[in-house]
């Protein structure tokens, strides 16, 4: 267990991190801004499915107060948190699964299901 609300900040921001980072790439893919490559998006797709899972353990009581931009809420309406928290994790495994098939349409519908599940939850979780 984590043994300061501080470590369990840099835990998930870590991942948040890495997640952005894949999630982004994908992103520049999709938009034309580089080239898409089916093999690098399907890896960066299996790396957030897989990151997707790391976050929420971070959440722990307390973990409000410090270099965060996790808003007290999360702690009030831990139900609603967690139950997009999931959501997410849904969506990033199926973006995983389309990204392992070459229906770009399919691919992108994904792709844009898991990022309202981002913005979903920073709209209402997540410090301007
Ligand atoms: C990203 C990123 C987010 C999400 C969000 C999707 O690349 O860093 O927070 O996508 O903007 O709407």
């Amino acid at each position: 267990n984590f043994e300061e609300p501080a470590d369990a900040i840099e835990y998930r921001q870590a991942a948040f991190g890495l997640i952005a980072y894949n999630f982004g790439d994908m992103g520049a893919m999709l938009k034309g801004k580089k080239p898409f490559d089916a093999a690098v998006f399907s890896t960066r797709a299996d790396n957030v499915a897989a990151l997707s899972k790391i976050p929420h353990e971070g959440f722990i009581a307390g973990s409000d107060k410090g270099d965060t931009e996790a808003l007290a809420k999360i702690w009030q309406d831990k139900a609603d948190f967690d139950s997009k928290m999931t959501a997410f994790q849904d969506n990033a495994a199926a973006l995983a699964v389309a990204a392992k098939s070459s229906d770009q349409n399919n691919i992108k519908q994904a792709f844009a299901n898991t990022g309202k599940s981002c913005k979903g939850c920073h709209d209402v979780y997540k410090k301007d």
